[in-house]
């Protein structure tokens, strides 16, 4: 609960006041199943004595992923990062490869890793996704490839996408680290592109501590990538393929299993969640709440708001003052990956064809939700910015 009222500027921890929390509220504390479900899961793993390489517990986390995105194949993993390079390495992409800026930076990292360029693409404004025309103006010789990211968990723009790999004969696969239990067209996410690319880290909406997984419905690129992410053994004593450790251990996928079993309820309170910061900040003028295509599914995980230059505050301004109040908010995903090392000393000029990325990166502010968002949070950080920006009441 929060300490204080915050009604006018004196109320503001920046101005001298307490903070509004004792303890620090973050942006992506993990959603937690019920925990005498997993730890009987972890009871069942101890017992088994098999902790690891393909175990029961991940057999069944990806038979019980797949049935629930309804796609073929699942291959879990370590982490999403090595899902994507895994995918990136099973589709063989090579050269260039066109990525959105506007992303976490491992979509980025996971090229550059396998050398491959990543080539950055701008994004449609309102949608925070890349902008395909755009993509085509980045398209070279070398280009292998087109990264799709489902940003905010909202699905890219996949047909047109498509269109242009089709046209140009490049690979299509999409990062789809935010967008586990999405839709486009009313069809999940997981089954778009030559693969699609999870990430179950603890701060998603549906997590397993750590972990990822590659979804697709190509049996020979699963099967490839099966072997990747297991140093390419084909039974004992025997590498068929080059590879690498991107095992997913049996505690994560138990974790997953204890947690998608909670997984409706905690769209449910994310959704409440988004409707009530959607409606608070509406009377707060010059800043808006990024919406979702009601028709479409979305775990409303990620709560942006976009501080835009006729609010009366910066939105730096805001973000300072929602921490001192011990509610540490988040620029996501600021200051873009073109802006970031290696790529900004490798590609300086990049910004010059990122127009919107660059505005976006300067407004978006991302606020806490989940099923253990404290209560009083929406109303405190809805306070904050109000008085921020002087609206009266
Ligand atoms: N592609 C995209 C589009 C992605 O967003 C991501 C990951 C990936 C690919 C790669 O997937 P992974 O390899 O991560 O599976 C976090 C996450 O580490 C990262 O998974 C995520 N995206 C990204 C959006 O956010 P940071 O640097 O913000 O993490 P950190 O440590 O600051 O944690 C965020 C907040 O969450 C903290 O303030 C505290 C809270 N937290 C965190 C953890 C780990 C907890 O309360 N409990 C916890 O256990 O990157």
């Amino acid at each position: 609960m929060p300490l204080k009222a915050i009604r006018s500027k004196a109320d503001l921890a920046i101005n001298g006041a307490p903070p509004a929390f004792k303890v620090p509220l973050h942006v992506g504390r993990p959603n937690i199943g019920d925990r005498a479900t997993f730890l009987q899961k972890v009871n069942q793993i101890l017992d088994n004595q098999w902790l690891t390489n393909n175990g029961p517990m991940v057999q069944e986390f990806e038979a019980r992923v797949a049935e629930h995105l309804g796609v073929k194949h699942c291959v879990a993993m370590c982490n999403g990062t090595i899902a994507l390079e895994i995918a990136i390495c099973a589709l063989g992409l090579e050269g260039e490869v066109i990525v959105p800026s506007w992303t976490f930076i491992a979509t980025a990292h996971a090229l550059y890793w396998q050398g491959i360029t990543p080539v950055f693409a701008d994004i449609d404004p309102a949608t925070h996704n890349l902008d395909p025309n755009a993509v085509r103006r980045m398209i070279t010789p070398r280009t292998t490839g087109i990264i799709g990211v489902h940003l905010w968990g909202r699905a890219a723009p996949i047909d047109e996408l498509q269109a242009i790999a089709d046209e140009h004969g490049l690979k299509l696969m999409f990062d789809a680290a935010h967008a586990f239990g999405s839709t486009y067209k009313s069809q999940s996410i997981g089954r778009f592109g030559s693969c699609e690319v999870l990430s179950f880290h603890a701060t998603k909406a549906f997590n397993t501590m750590e972990g990822g997984a590659v979804v697709t419905n190509d049996d020979e690129s699963a099967e490839t990538m099966r072997l990747m992410r297991n140093f390419g053994f084909k039974g004992y004593d025997n590498v068929i393929h080059p590879g690498t450790n991107g095992k997913m251990i049996e505690v994560c996928a138990a974790m997953g299993l204890a947690n998608l079993e909670a997984l409706d309820n905690v769209i449910a309170i994310n959704r409440r969640n988004h409707a009530a910061y959607t409606k608070a900040f509406a009377a707060i003028p010059g800043i808006s709440v990024l919406t979702y295509d009601p028709t479409e599914r979305n775990s409303y995980h990620y709560v942006v708001i976009e501080v835009h230059e006729s609010c009366k505050t910066s939105r730096d301004q805001i973000v300072a003052a929602l921490h001192a109040e011990n509610i540490l908010v988040r620029k996501y995903f600021w200051p873009g990956a073109h802006r970031m090392q290696p790529y900004r000393d490798l590609f300086p000029n990049a910004g010059l064809m990122l127009e919107h990325s660059r505005a976006v990166a300067d407004r978006v502010v991302v606020l806490p939700n989940g099923a253990s968002l404290a209560a009083g949070a929406i109303e405190n950080i809805v306070a904050v910015c109000r008085v921020l920006g002087d609206v009266r009441l």
